[in-house]
Formats: structure tokens, C-alpha cells, sequence
């Protein structure tokens, strides 16, 4: 029995995902799918690299009915070249059941897909059961562990897809939910969680429990460092490591132009920040914010050309607003004079929260007087 086993745990490729959502424009997803199966390669790269003696991956490696088969048929492929033992629990992206994405390749005896009630396999020539349940539909709403016996001789390993209950991000569905808990009340020594995109350790007491997150990041709401885990076993004692694989960044820049008088000067600011930053390679966006001169409008477009060589792809959000002169329009004998009049009389009879809210009403109904966006 080898003295040291590596595990290699990755989860959440979404491989071939339709990237609209993650605010890309169209012409860039076939780049984002190449770049995603790329970093499949890479998993199974790394496996080699390491020394692997087995690859788990924890649910969501495709994108349901948008996953073209070529793309199953690459990874299949791999995976039997790579030739050691693979674990497969199918998430809610990619449920596993008759006529599913599953079936677009013929899967090499190295892989093992787990289905949807609670399967082991032993390999006793490392002194390992690996437990595994898959999703068969897309939402599943019960207890993740339900149903789990760790039997057999050996260390338990588990791998499945899943919503730890403290730690869940508002953007995931709560899907076979668990807790710390639950997981310390089974007698393993790693749990290979997938579900959230974030690397995460879960704060249990006897098993590591870990969400190894994307091997590189989907979008703009997956921040922070993306990669494999490496679990290293030895006896019971098990090591963690998050090994960074290399990716495009989606970041997100806000810059505050208030007072800037002309577009250039919009311009000349936000280019001089972005200079600080090196963005050569990444998705970036751009929020405009603070206060502009009424006249000035933001050109999208033109701020857009004006920062495209320094990053791979950006996009401009114009969130400015205009900075009024309310006693030049308080003399308007118009309409909206005489609204401005109003609601400053009114202003200057209160105090506190009451003078700010009609401050924000008097701004509000000029942007409604001007068809400008409410932004305040
Ligand atoms: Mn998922």
C-alpha cells in the first residue's frame, strides 16, 4: 500500500455553459468554452504532474443540453488516457439519468459516474472507499448525506455536489443541503464537495470537508484564486492544498469621476487608474460613479475604444449622475422651476433624514424632467 495517496478534486467546469449570464458578449463565449475545456486539460495535466492516484470531480463538469458532445467525447478521451481511477457525481447542471449529457460518449472502465443513491467502490489496492451519489434532476431538495453508510475496510473518501447551509452565497440554490454537522457524524477522512465556485474549507472536526471551486473562473461573481486541490493522505492525517491554475481575471473597477468637466477628462482619469492595474489579460468592468456636470454625458462606446488595449475585453457602466445647480434652476420660470422652488422651500423647514430625503426627490425629479435613468 502506498504510503502517501493524492487525491485530485475539481468540480464546476460548467463546460461548453451558454456565458450570457455572466454578462459576456456573445462573441466571446466560444472563446470562454475553449478556455474552460482548456482548463479541464489542465486538470488532468496536473493529475500527471502530481502523481495522482485518483480524480474526483465533484458535479457540474458540463452544462446540461448545452454541452456539445465533441466536448464529452474530449473528456472521456482524456480521462482514459490519463488511465487511473475517476469519480464522477454529477450536479445539478449536469444530472445524471437517461438520455443526458452523460450519454454523448462511452465512458472508459477507469471512470466511475456515480448515479443517484449513495454508491461505494473500493480500491482496496490503496486502501480507499469512495463514496458517491449523483443528481438526477436538476433541483433536488433533500438531505445530501441521507441515506450514506460508510462500510467496508478502509479510509472513506466521499464525493458529491451540494449546499453547505452557513456558508451558501446568495447566488446558489440551496440544493441537497448539509451542515458541518451532518458531515462530522460520518466516519471520513475527506469529503470532495462541489456546488460553490469559491475554494472553501468547511469547519468540521473529523473529515477535511472542502469545496475545490472552479479550476478558473466563470465570471464576474467568481473572485478570489481558482485551481485543483491536492488532498494528500497519510494514515488518516490529510493535507490540503489549492494549487492555482492559470485564467483570464473578470474584475471589477469603480472609479469615481465627480467634478471631471469634460469627457476627455473622464477619460484621462479612468485610463490613468487603469494603468495602476496590470489588465492586459482580463475581463474588466468598469462602473462610472459620482457626480458630473448636468451637460456631460458618458460615451459608452467611445470610453470603451478609448480602454480596449488595455485589457482583453471590457464593458463601461455609466452610473454618474448630474450635479444640478439648484439655485440657477430655482430661477427657471418654467415647470420645473417652480418645482425646484417648491421642494427647496419645503428643504429649508426640516432637518436631518427629512432634508435629505427631499434633497434626493429635488435630483430625482429633475432626472425625471431631464429622461435621464434614476440612479440616486
Ligand atoms: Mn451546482
Amino acid at each position: 500500500m502506498a504510503t502517501e495517496i493524492r487525491i485530485l478534486h475539481t468540480s464546476d467546469l460548467h463546460l461548453d455553459a451558454s456565458l450570457r449570464a455572466a454578462g459576456i458578449a456573445s462573441a466571446r463565449a466560444r472563446e470562454r468554452c475553449a478556455a474552460h475545456l482548456e482548463a479541464f486539460d489542465r486538470v488532468v495535466a496536473e493529475a500527471a504532474h502530481v502523481d495522482a492516484h485518483l480524480l474526483l470531480i465533484a458535479g457540474d463538469l458540463f452544462e446540461g443540453a448545452h454541452t456539445r458532445p465533441s466536448t464529452v467525447r474530449h473528456v472521456a478521451r482524456q480521462l482514459e488516457k490519463w488511465g487511473r481511477p475517476v469519480f464522477v457525481a454529477a450536479g445539478n447542471h449536469d444530472p445524471i439519468r437517461d438520455d443526458c449529457v452523460y450519454g454523448l460518449a462511452d465512458w472508459p472502465a477507469n471512470v466511475t459516474l456515480f448515479r443517484g443513491t449513495w454508491e461505494a467502490c473500493a480500491l482496496p489496492q490503496l486502501g480507499l472507499v469512495v463514496h458517491g451519489r449523483g443528481f438526477t434532476e436538476p433541483e433536488e431538495h433533500g438531505r445530501l448525506l441521507e441515506g450514506l453508510q460508510l462500510e467496508g475496510v478502509g479510509r472513506h473518501i466521499v464525493v458529491a455536489h451540494g449546499s453547505d447551509e452557513s456558508s451558501r452565497p446568495d447566488r446558489h440554490q440551496p440544493y441537497r443541503p448539509f451542515t458541518s454537522a451532518e458531515i462530522d457524524a460520518v466516519p471520513a477522512v475527506y469529503v470532495a464537495l462541489g456546488h460553490f465556485h469559491r475554494f472553501a474549507e468547511l469547519p468540521t472536526r473529523r473529515a477535511r470537508a472542502v469545496y475545490c471551486g472552479s479550476p478558473i473562473p466563470q465570471g464576474f461573481q467568481d473572485t478570489g484564486t481558482h485551481g485543483v486541490v491536492l488532498a494528500r493522505l497519510q494514515g488518516d492525517r490529510v493535507e490540503v492544498e489549492l494549487r492555482a491554475l492559470p485564467a483570464r481575471r473578470f474584475i471589477a473597477l469603480r472609479f469615481d469621476v465627480t467634478a471631471a468637466e469634460t469627457h476627455a477628462e473622464v477619460v484621462e482619469r479612468v485610463s490613468a487608474a487603469m494603468e495602476e492595474h496590470a489588465l492586459q489579460e482580463d475581463f474588466v468592468r468598469v462602473h462610472l460613479e459620482g457626480a458630473l456636470p448636468p451637460d456631460l454625458e458618458v460615451d459608452r462606446a467611445g470610453l470603451r475604444d478609448a480602454l480596449a488595449a488595455r485589457v482583453h475585453d471590457i464593458e463601461v457602466y455609466d452610473e454618474t449622475f448630474p450635479e444640478y445647480d439648484l439655485d440657477a434652476l430655482a430661477q427657471e420660470g418654467t415647470v420645473r422651476g417652480q418645482f425646484v422652488r417648491t421642494l427647496s422651500e419645503r428643504m429649508q423647514a426640516v432637518e436631518g433624514t427629512q432634508r435629505d430625503t427631499l434633497q434626493r426627490a429635488i435630483f430625482l425629479g429633475l432626472d425625471a424632467f431631464a429622461g435621464r435613468p434614476q440612479r440616486r
